[in-house]
């Protein structure tokens, strides 16, 4: 499990040099993304300057992490790309699959009977392929990758949105898909757009009621869910410094909910304090050899306008405890304005739980604060009016806080310690009665809040907000109450107010666990032998897609118009289906069961022009598939938004979607879809979304002279005769369009074997 410090002194070593040509090719002063960037460019030391949000280029990443929802699928490719051992030093998490219903003991038994086949799958080839193999139960892979892995001026990418997390510790670490993961742990470099520079300046300090969550609140609601797209979030600033590292981890982790590639805090004491409070002071003192590379430049922060494509400013003194929700995370409430928004808009004011705790907000401050706030009510003698649930983002998280007594005060408030996992985060939620589909409200530490992500019911009114707040607003078991302003009653018919929280950002007595649940793989992996049974149903070899027929498409069917939010969740949902994740053919029957079609409003009903029915997504593309038919998807704004999952993408493919058309894309879907060698387009007038008429007969043409920059035509023929011809843009680059070609990005690599 230990870190490979090696490495890191290698990835030292390189920056002198590298920052010194990135400074004479940019020419001015740098921002620390940039420095970080420049000194992870895959052709070493930077000939020219990039453009931001223009031009792709080539990194080397010094890790790779990978869930066990993804890793599946990434590896399931891996073990195709004809290698020997991963070329980078990368870890598989096994934290999705877990089920929360019971309590951690019992679920985790659970689990390790019900995904027993999935485990030794992940565990063997992890095994033979030189990757860290973290069992259920150690916890999930961001808290998992901060505790151990991220460090100050690292670059990393991971199987998962919520990678970014380890900005909190100053590493540019981005969430891709699989594919991307296999190319990396092949030995390839890894492409990327060079990002838009978003700066954020925080001043003041936090105090009272306020937690680093509400930062990403508040930017969330700034910059809503597609606000990021194409960009890095550099926060500085005197408020930035006095943030504790795993506070800075919560708001890089959602800073995934706006769309951004990545988030990032300079290295500063706060980074020292983490990483030496987490064993590992030999980094804390190899990057105070290199700080000054480990922050933006002085003359950046003093004008952040002349360097940043765009500039927030927040004052942490000011800042208001938020709630974000329902259903996106980007619709934000100042506490102070919350009570009134939910009497206006009718949503359920009881509140029937709180959640506490994922891989977002579970660090030691976040329990301690949350911890100070149960002992309140235990000592207060308020009776907790919601169920109230707690998920430890790691083994060494929950070790530690259950020494120090904080799970102890949950348990005397009536909390369940659910296992160091997603759980309730991915509708991994066996929540008693949610299948009535009744409307009712939550509240969690989460990032995220989409309708049916938690407990599958269309009708949970689901909030986000700090791990303090969701405990108080438990406590009163009412989303309008204001803890800052308001009191409780309680048993002995008291009215008494809850005194703001209180916690430490580390533990005083260190941390601590006994089996932290790592595995590490064999020396010589090359006798560890990996079987995947032909009849199983989770597990399935991967075919290779068939390359394209070298000519336009014509004759197309359009299979869905969907309509408004279009998320990963609504084109391949998690819960019930995460036990499919590495069986395309299984999983491919949620195939955007959860999209809204535009032209009936319903989800999951679509017409099949072959017989004019109308019939489930999946059937009725497997019915255009048996006729030999291929079909196009037509989707609205940041289309794929959410996950990193690549099960959105290998979904369509494998079913013979041949084209995503929508008004625009999220940035890892997009990505996604090129590398199974789908085409992923873009209405270039976003209007004629419009003109997309549901008994449509579909061309794409252009394809033979497919190049980068250059339109292609979409014809749609009408049923009454007649056609509207429209452009469509795509962000392909000659790489990109080599894997359309192939069939996928994969094909190109075993084509080289
Ligand atoms: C999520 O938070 O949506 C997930 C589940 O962690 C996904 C990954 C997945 O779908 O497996 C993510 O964020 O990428
Ligand atoms: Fe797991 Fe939720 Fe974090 Fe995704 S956001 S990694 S599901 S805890």
């Amino acid at each position: 499990m230990a870190f490979d410090i090696n490495m890191i002194k290698e990835v030292y070593a390189r920056y002198p040099e590298r920052i010194e040509a990135a400074r004479k090719v940019v020419g001015k002063p740098l921002t620390l993304t940039e420095k970080i960037l420049y000194a992870h460019l895959s052709e070493g030391v930077a000939s020219q300057a990039y453009s931001r949000g223009v031009s792709y280029v080539d990194f080397q990443p010094d890790r790779v992490a990978m869930q066990d929802a993804t890793a599946q699928m990434a590896l399931l490719q891996f073990m195709q790309a004809g290698k020997n051992q991963a070329a980078v030093p990368s870890t598989v998490h096994c934290d999705h699959l877990i089920q929360a219903e019971v309590g951690a003991v019992t679920d985790l038994a659970k689990a390790n009977d019900k995904n027993k086949e999935v485990y030794d799958f992940l565990s063997s080839v992890s095994n033979k392929y030189g990757i860290g193999f973290w069992k259920p139960g150690a916890g999930i892979i961001h808290q998992v990758v901060l505790e151990n892995y991220a460090f100050p001026g690292g670059m990393m990418i991971g199987t998962d949105s919520h990678t970014p997390n380890a900005g909190g510790l100053g590493m540019v670490a981005i969430g891709v898909g699989g594919a991307d993961a296999c190319d990396v742990m092949a030995g390839l470099p890894w492409e990327l757009k060079f990002p838009k520079l978003i700066g954020v300046k925080l001043t003041g300090k936090l105090s009272g009621w306020t937690a680093a969550k509400d930062v990403i609140l508040k930017v969330a609601g700034i910059l809503t869910v597609k606000g990021g797209t194409g960009a890095i979030v550099e926060y500085f600033g005197d408020g930035a410094r006095s943030l504790s590292a795993t506070g800075k981890g919560t708001i890089c982790n959602m800073g995934a909910e706006i769309g951004a590639t990545t988030s990032i805090f300079g290295y500063d004491e706060k980074s020292a304090a983490y990483l030496e409070g987490t064993g590992r002071a030999d980094i804390a003192t190899l990057a105070n050899g290199i700080a000054s590379h480990l922050t933006g430049d002085d003359e950046v922060y003093a004008n952040p306008e002349k360097y940043f494509d765009q500039v927030i400013e927040i004052n942490l003194s000011e800042l208001e405890p938020h709630v974000n929700g329902p259903f996106t995370p980007d619709l934000a409430w100042p506490i102070s304005k919350f009570a009134a928004a939910v009497k206006e808009n009718g949503w359920p004011a009881k509140l029937d739980v709180g959640l506490i705790g994922s891989c977002t907000n579970s660090s030691y401050e976040d329990i301690s604060r949350a911890a100070s706030l149960a002992q309140q009510a235990v000592d207060k003698k308020l009776v907790a009016k919601s169920e109230y649930t707690i998920t430890p983002g790691s083994e060494q998280v929950r070790f530690t806080v259950d020494r120090d007594g904080f799970l102890d005060t949950f348990g005397q408030m009536g909390g369940v310690v659910l296992a160091n996992a997603c759980g309730p985060c991915i509708g991994q939620w066996a929540r008693h009665g949610a299948d009535k589909q009744e409307k009712n409200s939550i509240i969690t530490s989460f990032n995220r809040n989409f309708a049916k992500r938690a407990d599958g019911n269309p009708n949970t009114h689901a909030f986000v907000a700090s791990p303090e707040i969701v405990t108080a607003l438990a406590i009163a078991g009412d989303l309008t109450f204001n803890p800052l302003t308001d009191s409780l009653t309680n048993e002995d018919g008291q009215q008494v107010r809850l005194e703001e929280p209180r916690g430490l950002e580390l533990p005083t007595l260190g941390f601590a666990v006994e089996d932290a649940g790592y595995q590490a793989p064999a020396e010589d992996g090359s006798k560890v032998n990996v079987s995947v049974s032909p009849t199983s149903d989770r597990l399935q070899l991967l075919e290779s897609f068939k390359a394209w027929e070298g000519t336009d498409l014509k004759g197309l069917k359009l299979l869905i118009k969907a309509k408004g939010k279009c998320t990963t969740d609504h084109i391949s949902m998690a819960g019930p289906w995460l036990r499919f994740r590495g069986h395309l053919d299984n999983i491919s029957n949620n195939m955007l069961i959860g999209a809204v079609n535009a032209f009936n409003d319903q989800t999951n009903k679509v017409k099949n022009q072959l017989t004019g029915e109308f019939g489930e997504v999946p059937a009725t593309q497997r019915a255009y598939k048996a006729a030999g038919i291929g079909t196009i998807v037509v989707g609205d704004e940041n289309y794929g938004e959410g996950s990193s999952r690549e099960h959105a993408a290998m979904e369509p493919r494998f079913l013979g979607v041949r084209a995503i058309l929508v008004k625009s894309f999220a940035r890892i879907h997009e990505t996604n879809l090129k590398k199974q060698g789908m085409l992923a387009l873009t209405f270039a007038n976003p209007s004629d979304y419009e003109l997309v008429k549901e008994d449509d007969t579909i061309d794409i043409v252009g394809l033979t002279t497919f190049a980068p920059d250059k339109q292609l035509q979409v014809v749609f023929h009408h049923s009454d005769g007649t056609s509207d011809t429209i452009n469509v843009n795509h962000t392909y680059n000659q790489g990109q369009i080599e894997w359309f070609i192939a069939g996928s990005a994969l094909n190109l690599i075993k084509e080289g074997l």
